[in-house]
């Protein structure tokens, strides 16, 4: 392809005399078009993940990539003295999700479209997304995200579709992203919108009228449901969601040749997570209003559908009160009841109900009931499910349960967003790990002291590249030559990052005594707090505080920094991974189902220092102990704690002279001189008086091993060496692994 030739003719001048957003918008053109060339009918099988969330991040370079076009498209470019990174930041970012679970299915679109499996993604059109975060006066601020531009990524359909609600029916637009994957075929994702939603209706903030469902619907990606109208517009927003997609499926799967009864044959519909759980009564729905029978509909829905578990936190097990389904969509409440009552025929046990003796409606056990598979994220979540969280499920049903761990596409968390390790990596050991990433082992060979020393100059350089970057965007300063100790994340409890904040604290109280560190340390955070989570704002608000009081502090800064990243999103993830040194994965053991910035870390040669949880577990056994900090307490134990509730923070701070003195110090006049006494006193209570999440458990082993961590990096050979060795074990967590397993296993296309 001539590059210049295609922008010439798209808009007669040549590359130097187009503007940087002619050239995006004639770059976005060709991916289009080359895109649209992918496209084919594969097979009558097709995969429909249904996801909440997609969290694509920007689409150009990535495209580029995958069409095998972007060094071409930088070549030409640097020849006229441009920048594709110059001309990618006009390219704003869809914020369609929250966190790993919105960008696992990312990642699973493009490994799809990558291994030529013909499945698309199905979600919808959130015009603002999810929050932007700003810090106004220590504290997190929250305005709308907008990322939809006219004649960009978004293709609109023809396709509409009803979806009754009790109260009034609406009609549903069908609007397209094209996914092509990496020297593969062109999928789609789906997005379904509302015509009718108006923009005009946010003011202060992110606030909105809730109950206008015609003009909120698609507004925002999880609306705040701290009150009753907001989990009901949750409700409104799956169903919706869900409709339009089973609308969608059954109309594709009848235009390919399907009688409905052979709909399994057609169609296999991930379920991820129970946001879309509603899918399952609404296809027996449909399907009964075609004729078939009840008992031969949930047959035939029970053989397409499956469903993937994130979670093991009861917050995030979706239930909901009867009287808000018989409100927002009544005609589903009978389809449930028969369902339940099936269930209820075959399986005594109260426990596996889908209607409680309260009315609620649990999603997954409806997911786990009606649909052919469940899985976990993970190796250790899995077990957890199996042997725990959902036991009785398991004795039922052993065979619907396997384990699928996370995985992350190496296009954008290696190829686009690390350059020059990539390029490091070809030159050990060429081009073939770009398909097949378990080749990356190959670079096991390579602990010769020219390629550590290669490997620290990649490091260094993509440091530096993030203090400018930090600078630029933040106004924040950073020293190249300190450790990047780095925890990017939402900010939960479960995460922990208020471990962090008060290992941060005891730090700066010994520079203060004069225990200076070898090398200086920048903590670096970067978090959204959801809206309504109170303590969660509070932990930023510490953070924050912190950051004002270390950073001025004249004695303590050269030592130590605290950066909070404002409005941390895929695009920051991509500055930030490849810089950083440390990894901070330190949730409470059995709390975090796998993670997958810890594989992302790890694959651009960031050493972890993380409890036993989630994914940790099985980078721990790839890497081997000494490349790799383990602490804390391990996940058997804290589930044994639950069980017996035994667990009383206060006695760690009555009988640990260095936590009281840390959690003494959130109060104490330094930090009330910065920040408001009552948010840093509730934080301080909460750990005091419940600490749900055993942080005061864990605070002296992660201490020591933050203490070691630092230790080690001063050898710097030594520690390329584990660098080397967490690049080279990563391959294992591709997402191209993980979907050929779930196509293997579950989807069998
Ligand atoms: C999550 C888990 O919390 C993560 O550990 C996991 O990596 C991710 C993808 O499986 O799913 N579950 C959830 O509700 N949000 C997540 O990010």
């Amino acid at each position: 392809m001539n590059l210049e030739q295609r922008i010439y003719d798209i808009y007669e001048k040549s590359v130097d005399q187009c503007s940087d957003r002619e050239l995006y918008l004639a770059l976005l053109k060709i991916v289009q078009e080359e895109g649209e060339k992918r496209q084919w009918e594969e097979g009558k099988k097709k995969i429909y993940y249904l996801s909440a969330e997609f969290l694509m991040g920007k689409l150009l370079s990535n495209n580029l990539i995958n069409l095998g076009l972007y060094e071409e498209v930088c070549r030409v470019l640097s020849k006229y003295g441009k920048d594709i990174c110059e001309i990618e930041e006009l390219e704003p970012e869809p914020s369609l999700g929250n966190g790993g679970l919105g960008r696992l299915a990312a990642c699973f679109l493009d490994s799809m479209a990558t291994l030529g499996i013909n499945g698309d993604g199905i979600g919808l059109n959130y015009h603002f997304g999810l929050f932007k975060q700003s810090f106004k006066d220590h504290l997190q601020s929250e305005a709308p995200n907008p990322w939809i531009e006219p004649d960009t990524w978004l293709t609109k359909t023809e396709v509409t579709y009803p979806v009754a609600f009790g109260r009034l029916t609406v009609y549903s637009r069908m609007y397209d992203i094209r996914v092509t994957g990496y020297q593969g075929r062109t999928n789609r994702l789906h997005l379904f919108d509302l015509e009718t939603v108006d923009e005009g209706l946010v003011e202060d903030g992110i606030a909105f009228d809730k109950e206008d469902i015609k003009k909120n619907l698609t507004l925002f990606l999880y609306p705040d449901d701290s009150d009753e109208e907001g989990r009901r517009l949750r409700i409104y927003q799956q169903y919706f969601m869900v409709s339009s997609a089973a609308q969608y499926i059954l109309d594709e799967c009848i235009r390919k040749g399907s009688k409905l009864y052979d709909l399994p044959e057609y169609a296999v519909i991930q379920i991820n997570d129970t946001h879309p759980s509603m899918v399952i009564p609404e296809l027996v729905r449909l399907l009964t209003l075609r004729g078939i029978s009840f008992e031969k509909a949930a047959d035939i829905v029970s053989r397409t559908c499956a469903y993937t578990n994130h979670t093991i936190l009861a917050e995030a097990l979706e239930k909901w009160p009867m009287e808000y389904l018989e409100e927002a969509v009544p005609q589903l409440v009978p389809v449930i009841k028969k369902l339940d009552e099936q269930a209820r025929k075959a399986h005594k046990d109260p426990s596996v109900r889908i209607i409680d003796e309260n009315g609620l409606v649990h999603m997954a056990h409806m997911d786990i009931h009606y649909g052919f598979s469940v899985n976990g994220v993970a190796y250790l979540h899995t077990e957890i499910l199996k042997k725990s969280e959902l036991k009785n499920f398991y004795d039922i049903y052993p065979e619907k349960f396997s384990n699928k761990t996370n995985g992350i596409t190496f296009r954008r968390w290696l190829l686009h967003c690390n350059p020059l390790l990539t390029e490091l990596i070809t030159s050990r050991i060429g081009e073939g790990y770009k398909r097949d990433a378990m080749e990356l082992e190959k670079l096991e060979a390579y602990h010769d002291k020219e390629t550590l020393r290669a490997i620290l100059d990649m490091k260094k350089q993509n440091k530096t590249a993030l203090k400018e970057y930090l600078m630029s965007t933040q106004g924040t300063a950073i020293d190249e030559n300190s450790i990047y100790d780095i925890q990017v994340k939402r900010l939960h409890e479960y995460k922990r990052q208020q471990l962090n904040a008060l290992s941060v604290i005891h730090k700066y109280l010994e520079i203060k005594k004069g225990n200076l560190p070898s090398t200086p340390v920048t903590v670096i955070f970067g978090a959204k707090a959801a809206p309504a989570y109170v303590i969660a704002k509070d932990i930023i608000h510490l953070i924050l505080c912190l950051q004002e009081l270390v950073n001025n502090d004249p004695q303590v800064s050269p030592y130590l920094k605290v950066v909070m990243v404002e409005n941390y999103n895929v695009t920051k993830a991509e500055k930030l991974i490849p810089a950083c040194d440390i990894s901070q994965q330190i949730s409470l053991a059995s709390k975090e189902a796998s993670g997958t910035g810890n594989m992302k870390f790890m694959l651009n040669g960031a050493v972890t220092l993380g409890t036993m949880d989630g994914a940790n577990v099985e980078i721990a056994k790839l890497v081997g102990r000494d490349n790799i900090y383990i602490f804390g307490e391990s996940s058997e134990k804290v589930i044994e704690h639950y069980a017996k509730a035994d667990y009383v923070a206060k006695e760690f701070y009555k009988k640990d002279e260095e936590i009281r003195e840390a959690l003494d110090f959130m109060v104490g006049e330094e930090m009330t001189a910065i920040g408001h006494k009552e948010s840093l006193k509730r934080l301080y209570d909460e750990i005091l008086k419940k600490d749900w999440f055993m942080t005061l458990l864990d605070y002296r082993s992660y201490e020591a091993a933050r203490e070691r961590i630092y230790r080690d990096y001063e050898d710097s050979y030594a520690w390329a060496g584990k660098m080397l060795t967490n690049i080279s074990k990563a391959g294992y967590f591709s997402s191209d692994r993980t979907i050929s397993e779930y196509n293997r296993d579950i989807w069998k296309v």
